[in-house]
């Protein structure tokens, strides 16, 4: 149903001026993603400041059969958050429920609302002596509900674990305005469904996320860093064996790169300089981490390394002697996403195979793409210890990028077939949004997909949440 003038007068009342935006102009952030790979249109943006609002809200569109799109930071690599091109759907932004509502130190857990920008919640654990250990390149302005309604990873998962092992509780706007309060800071709660684990990764589909209750950890009080050049993917993987067997939990990031991924930043992105003076075709982006100010994590990162010499793992190693050079080989891995940006319409695979299979993927991959459009670049990076590659594909020099879309649904079945035939996933971060949809029906077990939709339809019968999303 279309949102009508008695609608908006209703919405009006409840939200204020600040909560309701009509003007196409005010609207056109809300309408378009990070990427600007998707646009949509919408009949309204409504910003709630609490979650009473919220679901009065919620309750008002339901009533009046009018589908919701909720919105965070609007990062998602998906066009998750993004509505269609109808016009009719309304677009639920989370940004102004900010608020940090409690941090309990104790019991080390932090109760925050879902506008939270990332960031700011790193910040304020930090300050309480606490890590709040999820870290993704866009974190300056993604927000904790779209961290959970994608079920976030990015460079600490092999340490920490997604956005779904660091939730210990939510509150939830179900798709008819109800709240389910399930903000529990417990870790052991076996009183039936762990409901919670529905909306994680749900994308918006099944209600909004207002709240949650999540881990915190010690703070890290030592670090060390180094920024590696390998011969092969085989290498990479041999060397997270090495460092997990002597480290063992302090691994805490482990992030591979190709020689053309650290092209395009060095290209792209100002200030970022090379490392070393010859290119080499993989990287590893390395750090030890641990909460103990003692902890000798210099000297098992140069035995490591030392031995990887001796070996053949490792080619070059540089071990950061200061927090800038830390910074400097961080932003070289987290500077990929936006420096592809730059080459063109970039198709992207986030995939996961098993970690052992990894180097395979990579060869035998590589060679059917090239045979299908030679020349296309292969940007591959990504988190090893995870399984978890980027594999993400810019057009060949020259080629248009109309011609290079027009094949991206070929390119994309060659990346996802392989996926499959390793058991692996078409999706192991960013989530299915309206960009891997379609994908998804042919690589997802029937039987589970059957379980989603009964799931969907009991939760939202009316398919008024987040349409065309997901299913
Ligand atoms: P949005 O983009 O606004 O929304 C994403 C999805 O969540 C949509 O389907 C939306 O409907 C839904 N949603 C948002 N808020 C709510 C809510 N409150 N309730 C219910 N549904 C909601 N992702 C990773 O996992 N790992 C990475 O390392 C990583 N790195 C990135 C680096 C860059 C440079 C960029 C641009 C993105 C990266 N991402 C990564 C993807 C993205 O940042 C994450 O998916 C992030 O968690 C999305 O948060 P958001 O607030 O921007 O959500
Ligand atoms: C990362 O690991 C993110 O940097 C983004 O998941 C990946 O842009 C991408 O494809
Ligand atoms: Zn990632």
């Amino acid at each position: 149903m279309a949102v009508d003038n008695v609608l908006i007068e209703r919405l009006q009342a409840l939200l204020g001026e600040t909560g309701l935006i009509r003007d196409p102009q005010r609207m056109a952030p809300y309408l378009c993603d990070w990427r600007k790979a998707y646009r949509g249109r919408a009949a309204l943006v409504l910003r709630p400041a609490s979650t009473g609002e919220a679901a009065a809200a919620v309750r008002l569109c339901h009533e009046a059969g009018v589908p919701l799109v909720p919105q965070g930071g609007n990062t998602g690599l998906c066009g998750g958050s993004i509505p269609d091109d109808s016009g009719e759907q309304v677009v639920l932004s989370l940004s102004r429920m900010n608020r940090i509502r409690a941090l309990d130190v104790q019991n080390d857990t932090v109760t925050v609302e879902a506008g939270v920008i990332l960031a700011q919640l790193q910040a304020a654990a930090a300050e309480a002596g606490r890590l709040f250990p999820l870290s993704l390149g866009a974190e300056g302005s993604c927000t904790v509900g779209g961290n959970l309604a994608t079920n976030a990873g990015g460079t600490a998962v092999l340490r920490y674990g997604n956005m779904r092992e660091l939730t210990l509780g939510l509150e939830v706007v179900l798709p008819d305005g109800q709240v389910w309060n399930g903000l529990r800071g417990l870790r052991k709660d076996n009183t039936g469904y762990d409901l919670k684990q529905l909306f994680i990764g749900a994308e918006g589909t099944l209600g909004v996320i207002t709240a949650a209750v999540l881990k915190l950890y010690p703070a890290i009080r030592s670090r060390a860093t180094a920024w590696t050049a390998l011969p092969s993917a085989e290498a990479a993987v041999a060397l997270i064996g090495a460092l997990r067997a002597r480290c063992g939990d302090r691994l805490t990031g482990f992030e591979l790169m190709s020689r053309q991924s650290l092209e395009f930043v060095l290209r792209h992105l100002p200030g970022c300089s090379d490392p070393f003076a010859e290119p080499h075709p993989w990287y590893v982006l390395i750090e030890l981490s641990d909460p103990s100010a003692e902890a000798a994590l210099g000297e098992w990162l140069e035995a490591s390394l030392g031995e990887g010499f001796e070996s053949g793992l490792v080619r070059d190693a540089v071990i950061a002697t200061s927090e800038a050079q830390v910074a400097a080989l961080w932003a070289l891995r987290e500077g990929i996403s936006e420096a592809q940006n730059h080459e063109g319409p970039s198709l992207k695979h986030d995939i996961t195979v098993p970690i052992s299979l990894i180097p395979e993927f990579i060869a035998s991959t590589g060679a059917r793409l090239e045979q299908a459009l030679p020349g296309v670049r292969i940007v591959c990076y990504g988190h090893v210890g995870d399984g978890n590659l980027h594999y993400n594909l810019s057009k060949p020099p020259g080629m248009e990028d109309a011609a290079f879309k027009s094949r991206q649904p070929q390119l994309t079945t060659l990346v996802f077939d392989a996926t499959s035939a390793m058991h692996g996933s078409i999706s192991a971060e960013h989530g299915l949004g309206q960009a891997k949809r379609d994908a998804v029906r042919h690589y997802k077990d029937p039987v589970e997909q059957a379980l989603m939709r009964a799931l969907k339809h009991t939760l939202d019968p009316r398919g008024l949440m987040n349409p065309g999303k997901v299913l």
